[in-house]
């Protein structure tokens, strides 16, 4: 008795779905990603954003013009233990009311994409300046973390900053560090994971820069 009078078909239906697998493989569609949180990175021009958003999203990422200007918004994905975070690397903003055409994007992005929270990426050197910044964002009612980055220059410079002292005075998670060198990029990812609940908090020690 061969395969076609076997009356229990076993081997041809194993053949039919290796055949079946293999013709339709290239055209399945990689599994929807499951989303856990959306956060974007705000901030002035050449404070860091986007080596910050580099260092958390990888290989995935997109980069498209916001609808109707030339703005190029890039997105991507930040995988952080076994979450999956959206980023978005928003253009240079100095104030949530727009003058140029970046900082309408930038708005316009703070108020659309339902975020869960807000990095604003300051520049160690220049904290004075960003901070106005900073009150903003929490006034128009967005969970900000506040990433001071370039500490290696500021360091280099003789300027000292004080997270703990900034992280009472604000009310709001501090994160001190040096995207470029990678420096603080953990904690950053820590405080992320806490502010979205997915993991407790640490105690104190933990929110420390690591180098
Ligand atoms: N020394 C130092 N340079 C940095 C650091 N982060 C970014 N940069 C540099 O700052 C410049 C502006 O960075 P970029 O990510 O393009 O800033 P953005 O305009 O905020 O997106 C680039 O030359 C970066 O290499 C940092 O932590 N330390
Ligand atoms: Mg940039």
């Amino acid at each position: 008795m061969n395969c076609h009078q076997c009356q229990k078909n076993c081997y041809s239906i194993k053949q039919k779905h290796s055949w079946w697998t293999r013709l339709t493989k290239k055209y399945r569609k990689e599994p929807l990603l499951a989303i856990d949180g959306n956060i974007a990175l705000v901030g002035t021009p050449n404070v860091g954003k986007s080596v910050l958003f580099n260092r958390l999203t990888g290989n995935y990422v997109t980069v498209s013009n916001y609808p109707g200007t030339t703005v190029e918004v890039s997105r991507g994905i930040a995988k952080i233990k076994d979450y999956q975070i959206r980023v978005i690397d928003t253009p240079g903003m100095y104030s949530l009311v727009p003058i140029s055409e970046e900082e309408q994007v930038s708005r316009d992005l703070l108020l659309e994409e339902s975020l869960d929270m807000v990095i604003h990426v300051v520049d160690a050197k220049n904290l004075g300046r960003m901070l106005p910044l900073t009150f903003q964002l929490m006034e128009a009612g967005l969970t900000v973390i506040l990433a001071i980055n370039m500490i290696d220059e500021a360091e280099q410079l003789g300027l000292k900053v004080e997270p703990d002292a900034l992280k009472i005075e604000l009310g709001i998670p501090v994160v001190v560090m040096s995207a470029a060198l990678n420096r603080g990029v953990r904690e950053l990812k820590q405080t992320i994971l806490q502010l979205l609940s997915f993991q407790p908090e640490p105690d104190s020690a933990n929110v420390e820069m690591v180098r």
